[in-house]
């Protein structure tokens, strides 16, 4: 089956009950038991839930997995997967990451005896070099939030193995639709599903795929020990959200390609960072590795910090909020906003300089958004 209609049907059968054609919530805390022990397959909703187990049966199939795990939040399932390592153990991380990800591994966790080092994950050299004894996982996250930055899947994936580490690679940003990490050498993929495979800015939601038993086994006990779990009706708000994928990535990517264009020939802005454009130094490598080149866009205006949040604030159809992947388009300023828990001198050292403006493109019509984003830079000049 392909993928729009793995997205549809993959664990989505008939209800064995009642024949509904749409996965029921199943809005249960428990299940009652014929004896001790004696039930049909649940017993309690953290542990499993049949609109939970849809949900992670298509994320697998999307994903090209065996096997899939959801979690509360993007943020549940990354702190999951770390969980699975223990004090003393060394992470390489790609330095372009969500704040988010950022604060839980440096003022989280390192409170645990884990240990990180931040690498420009487009230089092959810096991944090895930061590689020791004790690295058990390299974390990556490409295309990169909010730089729009990529790593090579494939020769990290490599590095990693040699040293007998894992990877993990945070597909949020791109979409099954656009990448399989597992495909390309990774043994984890991590997502927020709140983006791209809810799709709707109305539910926050984690998920983790693995072709690996070892792993899986791993997260799926820390996963019940750790609480980190969806409710029914999340998981039933996500599944509803993913039949749509496909159509929406291709719409998001059309829009994006025109806005970037419409961007890059604006007298105000002086960079665009979208991997589809010729002209990003990755483009030949996303070819590679993705199959187009997704919803996001990050760029710098004139009048540094002042002109970036000047032109966020003067949008009028495009809102000025955090997230991303929804079918509104949303705006937003990663210095003061998704990044802020990322020291100034760090956040700028790596690229996320005061004026950057991040754009995640809705599937609105194209000339509405061109418009708005037209009048909303006139406020520069
Ligand atoms: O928000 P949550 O579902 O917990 O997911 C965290 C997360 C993980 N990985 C990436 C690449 C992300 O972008 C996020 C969340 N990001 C935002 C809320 C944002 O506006 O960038």
């Amino acid at each position: 089956m392909k993928f729009a209609t793995r997205a549809i049907h993959v664990g989505q059968e008939a209800d064995p009950t009642t024949g509904a054609t749409i996965v029921p919530i199943y809005q249960t805390s428990t299940y009652t038991q014929e004896a001790i022990g004696q039930h049909k397959g649940y017993e309690y909703s953290r542990t499993g839930n049949p609109t939970r187990t849809a949900l992670e049966q298509c994320l697998a199939s999307l994903e090209e997995a065996r096997f899939g795990l959801c979690f509360s939040s993007g943020m549940g399932a990354t702190t999951t997967v770390l969980m699975c390592l223990k004090a003393g153990d060394h992470v390489v991380a790609s330095d372009d990451v969500y704040g988010g990800t950022y604060r839980l591994f440096q003022k989280v966790l390192t409170e645990f005896g884990l240990s990180f080092t931040f690498v420009d994950a487009r230089d092959l050299a810096s991944v090895k070099a930061a590689m020791t004894d004790r690295t058990k996982l390299v974390w990556l996250e490409t295309p990169t939030n909010p730089l729009l930055r990529l790593a090579d899947i494939p020769a990290i994936a490599a590095i990693t193995r040699q040293h007998g580490a894992s990877l993990c690679v945070d597909n949020t940003f791109a979409s099954p639709y656009l990448q399989t990490p597992l495909d390309l050498g990774a043994d984890l993929v991590v997502h927020s599903t709140t983006k791209y495979i809810g799709g709707h800015s109305d539910v926050v939601g984690g998920a983790i795929m693995t072709n690996d038993e070892t792993w899986h086994t791993a997260l799926k006990f820390r996963q019940n020990s750790m609480g980190a779990t969806p409710g029914p009706f999340d998981c039933w708000l996500t599944l509803r959200g993913v039949k749509t994928l496909a159509l929406r990535m291709k719409q998001h990517e059309i829009n994006a390609n025109a806005v970037a264009q419409f961007l890059r020939s604006h007298p105000l802005v002086t960079v665009v960072h979208y991997p589809g454009l010729a002209e990003h130094p990755q483009h030949e490598l996303a070819k590679r590795q993705m199959r187009g080149f997704g919803g996001m866009i990050s760029f710098e205006v004139v009048g540094g910090l002042d002109g970036g949040k000047q032109v966020v604030t003067r949008t009028e159809l495009v809102a000025l909020a955090e997230g991303l992947g929804g079918a509104e388009s949303l705006i937003g300023h990663p210095a003061t906003m998704t990044h802020l828990a990322i020291p100034a001198d760090e956040r700028r050292a790596r690229g996320v300089t005061d004026g950057l403006i991040r754009l995640s493109v809705g599937i609105e019509d194209t000339e509405d958004l061109i418009e708005d984003l037209r009048q909303a830079l006139a406020v520069l000049g």
